[in-house]
């Protein structure tokens, strides 16, 4: 990887989770910039409503699938196909300090927010945003629909 010298994609795009586009990129997320700029990541008019498109994502995990733990939640987010899920889960885990199957409440601001923060930074090798910048997008996501 190459981050050191150059701004990481997912910052650039303010995507910072690195949402995929579904196929066909049917997905219209708030604060979707009107660009499509990657043909393969979506792409955010500012980090926020990235933050909150991730923040949705993960509640959605919580709600729909029942997925409480950093094991399930990454699993789900970043299947063992493309990604080293295990070192994932152990880096998430370490830094939001629990034990990987812990259950943790995501609809707990604070609990969010460290979570989305620990993906940002393994999905782009820092996590450049301030708390607030990161509370303000779980919020958005916690208290939104769609
Ligand atoms: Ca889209
Ligand atoms: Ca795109």
């Amino acid at each position: 990887m190459t981050q050191s010298c150059t701004i990481p994609r997912g910052i650039r795009l303010n995507n910072p989770g690195n949402i995929k586009e579904a196929p066909g990129d049917k997905t219209q997320w708030q604060g979707e910039r009107a660009t499509d700029d990657d043909p393969v990541f979506e792409e955010f008019v500012s980090p926020e409503a990235g933050i909150r498109a991730l923040a949705r994502i993960l509640l959605g995990y919580q709600r729909r699938y029942g997925l409480n733990t950093v094991t399930g939640i990454i699993t789900r987010w970043a299947p063992g196909c493309e990604n080293d899920t295990g070192s994932y889960i152990t880096h998430v885990a370490a830094r939001l300090g629990v034990a990987p199957d812990q259950a943790i409440d995501l609809t707990k601001a604070d609990t969010m927010a460290g979570l989305v923060e620990a993906i940002i930074r393994h999905e782009n090798g820092q996590q450049p945003y301030p708390r607030e910048v990161i509370l303000a997008g779980v919020h958005l996501g916690l208290k939104g629909s769609a």
